[in-house]
Parts: structure tokens; C-alpha cells; sequence
């Protein structure tokens, strides 16, 4: 029997192996494929304790390994992006716990439901489905965090369902960080310390789990995109970097928290200050309370965050017209995070666009209606083949040059030769007394 079972499972797994391949899936130059079937593909990697951090007033360089070597092989960035995932979790934005002990819930063609039971605690929660305009499913979908901001007709008209879903109902606003509530919290308790923008990002998570258990006749589960706008905008960003299931990660006006350098938010003028930041809303996790003055503390920065969406679709839009939403920062994040893409031979898989004439925050914009197609044929329909694109508004223009001081490496595209074990020293004679 138990023969039996490993031969079903190797045969499942191969299966599933030739489906994704067939499906298209976009595929890095190098051939890697650009989503993962899973949340987490490297659950298995080393993460050392980051131990003491110096601080560094530049930008963290991306490919350096906790233990001070540089990654040199495409290989090397599924571990390399667990040991930044590590930093990320516990410097700024708390942890985000895996995937709990039981999700269920349903796919319909106006909603999802979902219901988590983990540790004898439960939570539940719901989302609205709105499929394409046209179109024969299983359909892609976008995740819609809060109700603004996002150009829903245009997603649809694209080819994808909207998943319009409330965060709030997973990790509430306006509590006190040592009682948040929400079903995030009603599983993690409300004095856990992760953040509201992990909170909602597990919420996404658990929508694509119950997507992949619903037999996918509705909507496709390998192509999922995310966005928002504003606060919401924050909250896609870091739920497209946590879940490697994504495949379009769209954030918009994401302001402080979201992806502007911490390290630049002090020296833009008129930037929303990551204290205001911090202390807003619980939005990044506890931790970061110990960063608000001196971002230079912080072994990691939002490039990292960009990073680890690395090698997957990537849409990072911007209001240059508000100095609150730190558009100079979000844009050395980007073209810093870019560096990690391209030394992946990725880079045009990740596009920035401050470009815009309307002032208004979280406005409909026409200049994105292009991107945004794009984006969703390349990513989520796997048709057309569109490059990535950098409009930087000369309002909000960052110079990366000013942030690192590290280079990009050339990565080579097979595995490393593995770490050489030190030489064991050949055991010594005692010395014999005379
Ligand atoms: C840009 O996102 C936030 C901003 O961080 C807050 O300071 C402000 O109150 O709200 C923005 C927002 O979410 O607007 C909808």
C-alpha cells in the first residue's frame, strides 16, 4: 500500500510538474520559472541567525549571504531570497506564519469563502469574485486589497477576475499593537507582532490555497496577481513578496511602509515620516519600532523587499504630485530592486511608473491602462511578451548611484560548485615525552 501511495504521489507530482510546464508558465531568459507552485520555495534553506547588525547608511547589497560571501550562481537566489525573506520577517515586518493546519472554503463564480482552523483556534472570512468580461475560465484572477485605486474594468477587460477583498476583516486598523484584532489575529493571538500588512498578506495566501483546493474550473490558481492602492498598496506589495504563488504583484501610491527606501524617507522632503508610519496603524510589525530614527540600523531595505518578488511579474506605480507618498524613494527602491531581476536575467519582468499628470491620490489613470494590460497578458494569460518599462517622473527622480556601493555580479546560469567542507587537519601524533 504504502508503495502504492509513493508511486501515486511521484506520479502526482510528475503530473503536476508537466501541467505547469505545458500551461506556459513565463519562464525566466534562464529557463526558471518565473512562479512557484508553492508559497514558500525555500522552507528548506539555511537562515543563520543575522546575529549583531552594523549599520550602513546605503542600501544593503542584496546578493551578500548572512555569513559575508556574495551569491554567484541564478541558483543561489532561492536561498538567498530566504535568508533576505528572514531579515524582512523579523526587522520589519513580523513574521508570517505558514500555511495553518487546515484551510477549507469555496470558489463560486461571485465569491470565495475561507476557513482557517489552526491550534483549536478558528477564523473565517469572505472575498466577492467579479469574472472577466469575457473569456472561457478557469480564469486568472487579480486580488484586490480594499475597495479604491485599482482600475478594476480594465483588469477585466484584460482577461481576469477581480478578487475584491477586505483586509480589515483580517487585520483590522485602529487597534493598539498589543491587542490587534482580526482573523489573523484571532489564530495568531492579538499580541503576536507581525504587522497588519503580513496579516493581510497570509489572508491572500489562504484565498489561493482555497482557489488550488477548489478543482480549478473557475479560476486558475498558478495565475494569481495582486494590487491596491495607498495603504492597500502597501499591503500588495508585501503580499506579492511573501507568496511565490503570485504572479503579478501591482503596488500603487504605496507611500512609507510600502515600497519607498526606509533609508531615503527621512532626506525626501515632505515624505511621510516612517515614526508617522510606524505609528499610524500597526502596518509593519513591531520590531521596526526600534528603526523609526535610524533606518541605517536595518540589515535590509524595501529594494530587498522588491527582491524578493524576483523573477516574478512586477508593477510598481507612483504619485509623484504628493511629497507624502515618498515617489523618489519607491523609485530607488525599484531601480535597486531591478538589479537583483536583471542579474537573474529578469529584468524585464519588473517595470516602474511615476509618469502621471493627475495629482489626486489613488486617482483612475489613463497612462497605466497600457502597463497594466500588459502586465496581465504577460503574467497571468502568458501571451505577449511586453519589456519592462521605467517612466520615472523628473518630479521624483532617485539617483541608485547615491544609495549603493555595492555592483551587480554576473550570475552564472548552473548550480555553484558546492561549499568546499574545510579540510579536516589530519590527526596529530601526541607528542611523546621524552
Ligand atoms: C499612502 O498610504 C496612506 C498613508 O500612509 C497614510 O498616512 C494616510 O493616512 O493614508 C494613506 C492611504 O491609505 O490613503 C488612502
Amino acid at each position: 500500500v504504502v508503495v502504492l501511495a509513493v508511486a501515486a504521489l511521484a506520479l502526482t507530482l510528475a503530473a503536476t510538474t508537466l501541467t505547469v510546464a505545458e500551461m506556459g508558465v513565463a519562464r525566466a531568459a534562464d529557463g526558471l520559472a518565473v512562479v512557484s507552485p508553492v508559497e514558500d520555495d525555500g522552507v528548506d534553506c539555511p537562515t543563520p541567525n543575522p546575529g549583531t547588525t552594523s549599520a550602513n547608511p546605503r542600501l544593503p547589497d542584496p546578493f551578500r549571504r548572512l555569513d559575508g560571501s556574495r551569491i554567484s550562481a541564478k541558483s543561489d537566489w532561492r536561498c538567498q531570497r530566504a535568508q533576505t525573506k528572514q531579515l524582512a520577517q523579523r526587522y520589519v515586518y513580523g513574521e508570517k506564519p505558514a500555511k495553518p493546519q487546515t484551510v477549507s472554503g469555496t470558489v463560486s463564480n461571485t465569491s470565495i469563502t475561507v476557513n482557517v482552523a489552526h491550534n483549536g483556534r478558528t477564523a473565517s472570512f469572505s472575498a466577492s469574485v467579479q469574472l472577466p468580461s469575457g473569456g472561457s475560465g478557469p480564469h486568472p484572477a487579480v486580488v484586490v486589497l480594499g475597495g479604491f485605486g485599482a482600475d478594476t474594468a480594465t483588469i477585466r477587460s484584460a482577461g481576469a477576475a477581480v478578487i475584491s477583498y477586505d483586509p480589515l476583516a483580517v487585520g483590522r486598523e485602529g487597534t493598539p499593537r498589543n491587542n490587534k484584532q482580526g482573523a489573523f489575529y484571532s489564530i495568531y493571538g492579538s499580541s503576536s507582532s507581525s504587522g497588519l500588512l503580513v496579516a493581510w498578506a497570509w489572508g491572500v495566501s489562504r484565498i489561493i490555497d482555497v482557489i488550488e483546493q477548489s478543482g480549478g474550473n473557475i479560476l486558475r490558481a498558478d495565475a494569481t496577481g495582486v494590487t491596491g492602492c495607498s495603504r492597500y498598496g502597501k499591503g500588495a506589495f508585501v503580499t506579492g513578496a511573501f507568496d511565490q504563488r503570485i504572479a503579478l504583484t501591482m503596488p500603487i501610491e504605496s507611500g512609507s511602509a510600502g515600497s519607498p527606501i526606509f533609508r531615503g524617507i527621512p532626506g525626501e522632503s515632505g515624505a511621510q515620516p516612517l515614526s508617522s508610519a510606524y505609528g499610524e496603524q500597526p502596518w509593519l510589525g513591531d520590531a521596526f519600532g526600534s528603526y523609526t530614527g535610524n533606518p541605517a540600523n536595518l540589515p535590509i531595505d524595501t529594494h530587498q523587499t522588491v527582491a524578493m518578488v524576483a523573477p516574478r511579474g512586477l508593477l510598481i506605480m507612483d504619485n509623484p504630485h504628493i511629497d507624502w507618498l515618498a515617489a523618489r524613494s519607491s523609485s530607488v527602491a525599484a531601480l535597486a530592486g531591478a538589479e537583483v531581476y536583471r542579474a537573474l536575467g529578469a529584468g524585464d519582468n519588473i517595470s516602474y511608473w511615476s509618469d502621471v499628470q493627475d495629482g489626486t491620490h489613488c486617482a483612475s489613470r489613463s497612462e497605466w491602462r497600457v502597463p497594466l494590460q500588459q502586465n496581465i497578458q504577460k503574467f497571468l494569460l502568458n501571451t505577449g511578451s511586453s519589456t519592462g518599462v521605467f517612466r520615472i517622473s523628473s518630479r521624483k527622480a532617485g539617483n541608485l548611484s547615491e544609495w549603493r556601493d555595492w555592483q551587480t555580479p554576473t550570475l552564472a546560469d548552473g548550480p555553484t560548485t558546492p561549499p568546499t567542507t574545510p579540510p579536516t587537519t589530519p590527526p596529530t601524533t601526541p607528542p611523546t615525552t621524552p
